[in-house]
């Protein structure tokens, strides 16, 4: 038999197709909520019963307790806190017990939500529970404290459908699907593996070795939701673990998908990846070093002990209800032509290894990849979405008052750009973009807002696909400078210039009059006169053009560029 779930009971908490179908009617009536990626991933995943014994979002009782001692209000283990963050806005207009329909982006409603309990977490405490920092070059910090609603609703699910997903939907399985395919195949122990990376060799031989030793078939589980920012995309991974699946003897290997958005949140987030593992039928679960780690702080050291995952997980080992395999890291020895654990290595051993930087810096130089690190297909697979010598787009955003000079830095920069390279550039001016991407949108600071979020997203879209984008807003909110960047950083650099020609420069300039219209009280809310202009803290550059010419400052941001190898 296999492995009961987590809390004793599998849950499933989509309703039959009739009570579905007179659900979704009568959701259009109720306040509408489109889900972000994360809590699509975490709905999919309470609703299929991946986060069994859960059945819906948390409530404070059980929130409090998941923070202080990882488990639920009922004494079960639970360490990730599974929540519906809201806006004040959004909270406050909803009545006592609301009903709310989550949605997808499409529109598409999902479940409802019966709201049992509205509350206010502190987030602060929250990231040091959890991730045991507030540092925020932890993604799982920097989302919680910069991209969470200050409210949180728990309640629980009713689910209308499952959330669509149209890539590799043949290797997505339910914890019901997975287990019921193991009964059939009769596969009764088996070892699970997670992964947000490419396979490679050494993959390969931690998990046939994890299998071997614990006498169980193997279940590749990469996480699919959303991984470290920065990681491989999952179509390329996914392309690289179907390749790798011939590389395993027969009958040994299942690959199935998990919709897991992960916090990166180290030894918790291993503690959660087990159960969820063990929701899905897997009797063992591999934890190897540095488990769900997001890199180094601040100041350079880990966030975590590399062994601290297995270790926690070791402590709980008698409730868990899934045995531990864990790893140490696969290196290769050139003398033995063989894969061995680091703690079997002896002084006479050659140890290689390409770690993923060098691996990245090979895809990028083309230079080769030898046989003892990955296989051919993979490397193929890699090389098709990392052509050799292809160039990372970026993002060129200056920011400055009216009159400070931007456009025309701007121009003068693009003029440099295309002398001395054809890479595709896209120029999107302040007063350009009012014409057409912004049209209708005034000087309010919604309409502001409004106007650089689409700014940051055009510029992510031509940054996306290898371009550079030059944008010359006024752009004077710090918040939405901060989001543009958070929009093009997920796909290159973003480089922000603040053009800081000073106040009184602009106004004496008035190249357009409208210093002394706004002066006469002729327009409301202008930049620097009644509207205020929020200083960039800590732009990639300064340049103040009363100081220098164009042509100059133009040469400045254009040796900067090249000293960054970007131009
Ligand atoms: S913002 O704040 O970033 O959305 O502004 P932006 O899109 O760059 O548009 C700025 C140009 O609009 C003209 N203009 C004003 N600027 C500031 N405040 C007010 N109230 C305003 N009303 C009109 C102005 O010509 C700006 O162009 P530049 O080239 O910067 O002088």
């Amino acid at each position: 038999a296999l492995v009961p779930p987590h809390g004793g009971v599998l849950r499933d908490l989509y309703l039959p197709t009739a009570e579905a179908e007179a659900l979704k009617r009568f959701s259009a009536s109720l306040p509408q909520r489109t889900l972000n990626q994360r809590q699509l991933c975490d709905l999919e995943l309470l609703l299929n019963g991946g986060f069994s014994p859960l059945q819906g979002f948390l409530g404070r009782a059980d929130y409090d307790r998941v923070l202080a001692d990882m488990r639920l209000a009922d004494g079960t283990l639970w360490p990730i806190p599974i929540t519906l963050d809201v806006s004040e806005a959004f909270a406050a207009s909803l009545s006592a017990k609301a009903q709310i329909s989550l949605n997808d982006t499409q529109g598409t409603p999902l479940a409802v939500l019966t709201v049992e309990e509205v509350y206010f977490p502190d987030h602060i405490a929250e990231a040091r529970a959890v991730f045991g920092t507030t540092d925020r070059t932890h993604p799982g910090v920097a989302e919680l404290l910069d991209r969470t609603g200050p409210v949180y609703l728990g309640g629980t699910l009713q689910g209308i459908q499952q959330p669509s997903h149209y890539d590799f939907a043949s290797l997505r399985h339910s914890p019901r699907h997975l287990r019921e395919w193991f009964r059939q195949h009769g596969w009764h122990r088996i070892v699970a593996f997670q992964t947000r990376n490419p396979m490679h060799r050494a993959h390969r031989e931690l998990t046939l070795r994890a299998a071997e030793q614990v006498g169980a078939k193997l279940l590749i589980q990469p996480s699919v939701g959303r991984t470290k920012p920065g990681d491989v995309d999952h179509y390329t991974r996914v392309r690289c673990y179907r390749a790798l699946l011939n590389h395993y003897p027969k009958d040994h290997a299942a690959l199935s998908l998990l919709p897991l958005a992960m916090r990166m949140g180290g030894p918790r987030e291993a503690l959660w990846h087990a159960i969820i593992r063990k929701n899905y039928g897997a009797s063992h679960f591999i934890v190897g070093r540095d488990h769900a780690g997001p890199g180094n702080d601040t100041n350079g050291r880990p966030f975590y002990d590399p062994y601290a995952a297995q270790q926690l997980l070791a402590a709980h080992r008698d409730e868990l209800g899934i045995e531990i395999v864990p790893f140490p890291a696969m290196v290769y020895a050139a003398n033995r032509d063989t894969y061995l654990p680091q703690n079997e290595v002896d002084a006479k051993d050659e140890v290689r290894d390409i770690s993923g930087t060098e691996l990245r810096r090979r895809l990028h130089s083309g230079e080769s990849i030898p046989e003892w690190f990955t296989f051919p297909e993979v490397v193929n697979i890699l090389r098709e979405r990392h052509p050799a010598n292809a160039r990372e787009g970026f993002a060129l955003f200056f920011t400055g008052l009216s009159g400070s000079g931007k456009s025309t830095l701007a121009q003068a920069v693009l003029a440099r750009l295309l002398e001395t390279g054809s890479r595709p550039v896209t120029v999107l001016d302040g007063d350009e973009v009012r014409r057409h991407l912004s049209k209708g949108l005034g000087f309010s600071r919604e309409d502001r807002d409004a106007n650089i979020t689409r700014i940051g997203y055009v510029a992510s879209e031509v940054v996306r696909h290898g371009g550079i984008a030059i944008c010359a807003p006024i752009a004077p909110y710090a918040g939405a400078r901060d989001e543009a960047r958070q929009l093009v950083q997920a796909h290159g650099r973003f480089v922000e210039i603040h053009v800081s020609t000073p106040l009184e420069v602009c106004e004496a300039r008035d190249r357009k009059g409208l210093y002394a219209a706004a002066r006469a009280g002729k327009i409301k809310g202008f930049t620097g006169i009644d509207d205020p202009y929020e200083t960039p803290a800590s732009p990639e550059l300064r340049v103040d053009t009363s100081q220098r010419t164009v042509t100059d400052a133009a040469d400045v941001v254009f040796a900067w560029l090249k000293s960054e190898g970007l131009a």
